[in-house]
């Protein structure tokens, strides 16, 4: 059995601070659990406005607090997010998420990162991210 604790994850490697200023997201299952996904806590910053293309991962997401949306760039939909919403990127879909309060959301993704990915030019995360020591 793996147990973690949140607390504890975010004082060590697991918090990555993403370099754009829009997110932080403490990685506390990783490739190297064996689970087959990943899962993170992840907070979106009051204001943030980006946008996203997980080309090589299928990505969910619920949202534990706070408001904001999320825009599917193929049809310009808007979705708001409150707590208790869940959205799954099942089509690799580009998107938009806009964090009106200080989102925290609780994050999986297949196939697993590997522990210290942040977007690239895309919006996607590379494959051959390093894993992080811990
Ligand atoms: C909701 C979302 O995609 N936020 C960006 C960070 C990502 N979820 C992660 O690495 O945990």
């Amino acid at each position: 059995m793996i147990v973690r604790d949140l607390t504890t994850a975010n004082d060590s490697a697991r918090r990555i601070v993403s370099p754009d200023g829009n997110w932080e997201s403490t990685r506390m299952l990783l490739k190297s659990d064996g689970m087959g996904f990943s899962f993170h806590i992840t907070t979106i910053y009051a204001g943030a406005d980006f946008r996203m293309h997980y080309q090589h991962h299928l990505e969910a997401v619920y949202c534990i607090s706070g408001e904001g949306e999320v825009e599917t760039l193929a049809n310009g939909k808007r979705y708001p997010i409150q707590p208790g919403t869940l959205y799954a990127l099942d089509q690799h879909d580009r998107h938009i998420l806009r964090a009106f309060t200080e989102l925290k959301m609780a994050c999986v993704f297949n196939p697993p990162l590997n522990g210290t990915e942040v977007h690239n030019a895309e919006g996607a995360y590379e494959l051959d991210a390093a894993a992080i020591e811990s």
